[in-house]
């Protein structure tokens, strides 16, 4: 299986995730890239390739103009205003206040643009999150083309990144970006199923009501695991989109074969509803040692799960998405592509 990486993906490195109330090194680091790529390496996965520059069309094709913008200008904003830490939202549009109006200052705007206050904007992000798309859009091109299977080794990832707003360590949806482009590629429908610890807030929204893409997600019950507020059970798709997204939350502390199962019933329903393409949004966050999930699955079980993605025999693209057991992601992701591949 090719893998597409880019050296770019590591021009963001954030100092600073406020975690419990302390400023912490954030968890999602460009080590795990050359973590990722090492162990892609060693085990003789397949070539590694540079993507092509997408240039913004396809960013555009699933986010907000003026979030774009946000991104782009952010940091320069920020160091401008004579900040000295980096830029951390801290007020919001809430239930009470909800925010007509987009503010000019880059305090609100931040908030306005931000789900989440764990998620640092530093010099490289914007870089690196456009490297993160090219990689994504190159590995989907491949499997278009190809109908071979590809891995897109993305950082920053992106399942937690809505039409307009950044957090949870995620700047553009990867995972929709390539969903988009195999739309717009003449595919009918296709499945994004997302198999990292956190519901993928974002993917679900951007396609909450649309049945050209069907979103699947297994994760942290948000009851407990962030992102808190979204991936419920009963949040099944609206309008045109009803059934078309399917949340398999779990308790903390779930184990494989709970897991295993609900991965199962996603697979039906993929089958069920006729995709001709599965993008796969791939945290292995679910990892036992993972230091900030709750589930418990080991190295071994993350080849089962790639056997078991394997045997719906259908065009993949696998993307990276979360997964901070630094030492260990890099063998987690290479056991399910190499199951995958068994
Ligand atoms: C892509 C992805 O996996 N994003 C996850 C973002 C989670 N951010 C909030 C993390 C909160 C961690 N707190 C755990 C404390 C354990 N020391
Ligand atoms: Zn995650």
């Amino acid at each position: 299986m090719l893998t597409f990486h880019s050296e770019r993906t590591k021009w963001r490195r954030a100092r600073t995730e406020l975690d419990g109330g302390q400023l912490v090194t954030p968890y999602e680091c460009p080590e795990r890239v050359d973590l990722v790529l090492k162990y892609v390496l060693e085990s003789g996965l397949g070539e590694v390739r540079a993507p092509a520059e997408h240039g913004l069309d396809p960013v555009l094709a699933i986010h907000d103009a003026g979030y774009v913008d946000f991104l782009e200008r952010c940091w320069a904003d920020w160091v401008a205003a004579g900040r000295r830490g980096e830029a951390i939202a801290w007020v919001w549009p809430t239930r009470t206040m909800p925010g007509r109006v987009i503010p000019d200052h880059i305090d609100g705007r931040l908030g306005h643009y931000a789900l989440g206050a764990d998620t640092s904007i530093c010099e490289g992000t914007f870089e690196a999150a456009m490297a993160s798309k090219d990689v994504a859009l190159s590995a989907v091109d491949h499997v278009l083309a190809s109908g071979e299977p590809a891995f897109g080794l993305c950082r920053p990832p992106g399942h937690h990144a809505a039409t307009d707003q950044f957090g949870g360590y995620c700047f553009f949806n990867n995972a929709a970006i390539a969903a988009q482009r195999a739309l717009d590629a003449g595919r009918s429908r296709v499945a994004v199923l997302d198999i990292d610890f956190h519901h993928g807030n974002g993917t679900q929204q951007i396609f909450y009501a649309r049945d050209d893409v069907l979103f699947l997600s297994l994760h942290g019950d948000p009851r407990h695991c962030f992102p808190h507020f979204l991936g419920h059970a009963d949040e099944t798709g609206e309008g045109p989109g009803e059934g078309f997204t399917v949340n398999h939350p779990l308790a903390p502390g779930t184990g494989y074969a709970a897991w295993a199962e609900a991965l199962e019933e996603a697979k039906a329903r993929i089958v069920d509803a006729g995709c001709e393409l599965l993008v796969v949004s791939l945290g292995v966050d679910a990892f036992e040692h993972d230091p900030i999930s709750a589930f418990t699955l080991s190295s071994d079980d993350f080849t089962d799960v790639g056997r078991r993605l394997g045997r719906l025999g259908l065009p993949t693209v696998f993307l990276l998405e979360g997964g901070y057991a630094v030492e260990e992601i890099g063998i987690n992701v290479v056991n399910v592509l190499s199951g995958f591949e068994q």
